[in-house]
């Protein structure tokens, strides 16, 4: 039996270029290596804690859905499927809530940053997302979890709480291993200081934009005036942003795109870099463009996935049950 690989992303909204090369990328290849038996999934019970409409919620999950299948991730290689269509999700949560101390979630550093960016509903939700988030991992004895380094706390918690719960009830969980996607940091395209977000559109590449919107984004993009084609974040922050993105898309080291683009002009490299990731994601938009026009073909998918997954899900489940008593 291959080893199980299980991750997620919350459908919160469209996803920039940072999102598709610290996680979705990684997903396809990891998928397409043969290696894993993979799980993944859209955390649409997660994506509640930020308060979505329903109308809002429901759009999301099948943009991220028709993402997941442009992208290459295949219904025959990999389960895909919905967090919320599968009961033992929460209920593992709730039983795991159990052996998880307060003080345990109030250090977890994902949850102060959103309190205080989400002043008006911190919800509970919010303070226990890294529990649902083990019960997701833990429901399918998974090995494996590709995650960008800000997740790294909450893996860390995943294995505590699987330890903590095979000492008291026997063993029962896997303990997982991070398989770190290492990312380039991508910033802001309007100010290299702060991450890229899709709060600030502008600043952003989507990876479904229109050729001319990524090359007019670019375009616009803050860099220096000094006009000097040169790798340097500290003094050069702007314009290392675009060479670390350019990087990113050839496999080149950053150094070296600088010196191929030696002498020449910031609107060569933006204009450059516009080309190569809107060529990048041409057929990506364009498999998109007709999931999106079907969705009753990407429903279709995410239920033959998610019963897949709750077969899996209702075993561990019922083992799990049986173990604290019931
Ligand atoms: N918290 C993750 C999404 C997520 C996840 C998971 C990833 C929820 N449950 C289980 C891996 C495994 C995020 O925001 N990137």
């Amino acid at each position: 039996m291959k080893p199980i690989l299980v991750s997620g992303m919350q459908p919160t909204g469209r996803l920039h270029i940072g999102n598709y090369l610290g996680a979705l990328k990684n997903f396809a290849e990891l998928q397409n290596s043969g290696k894993y038996q993979c799980y993944f999934f859209l955390a649409d019970l997660h994506a509640l804690t930020e308060g979505p409409s329903p109308k809002m919620l429901g759009g999301n999950i099948l943009d991220l859905a028709a993402d997941y299948l442009a992208a290459g991730l295949d219904p025959k290689k990999s389960v895909i499927y919905q967090q919320s269509q599968i009961p033992a999700h929460a209920a593992l949560a709730w039983i795991l809530n159990t052996i998880t101390p307060m003080g345990e979630l109030e250090r977890m550093t994902q949850y102060k940053d959103k309190a205080a960016r989400q002043v008006t509903n911190v919800n509970a939700g919010l303070f226990d997302y890294p529990v649902l988030m083990a019960a997701d991992i833990l429901v399918y004895n998974a090995q494996f979890i590709p995650v960008g380094d800000d997740q790294l706390q909450h893996l860390e918690l995943t294995r505590t709480l699987a330890r903590r719960f095979n000492s008291r009830f026997g063993a029962t969980f896997a303990e997982p291993k991070g398989l770190l996607t290492q990312t380039p940091r991508v910033m802001s395209l309007k100010d290299p200081h702060k991450k890229m977000s899709k709060s600030d559109p502008e600043g952003c590449l989507f990876i479904d934009d229109s050729p001319e919107d990524i090359k007019r984004k670019l375009a616009r993009a803050v860099t220096d005036s000094d006009g000097e084609i040169l790798y340097d974040p500290e003094r050069k922050p702007g314009l290392s942003n675009l060479l670390d993105i350019y990087s990113a898309f050839v496999g080149k080291d950053p150094h070296g795109v600088a010196i191929d683009f030696e002498g020449k002009q910031y609107s060569d490299l933006k204009a450059e870099l516009a080309e190569l990731i809107a060529g990048h994601f041409a057929k990506f938009r364009a498999k998109k463009a007709a999931l999106v026009a079907k969705p009753a073909s990407i429903k279709k998918i995410l239920v033959a996935g998610s019963k897949k997954a709750g077969a899996v899900a209702d075993k561990k489940m019922a083992e799990v049950k049986k173990k604290v008593g019931y």
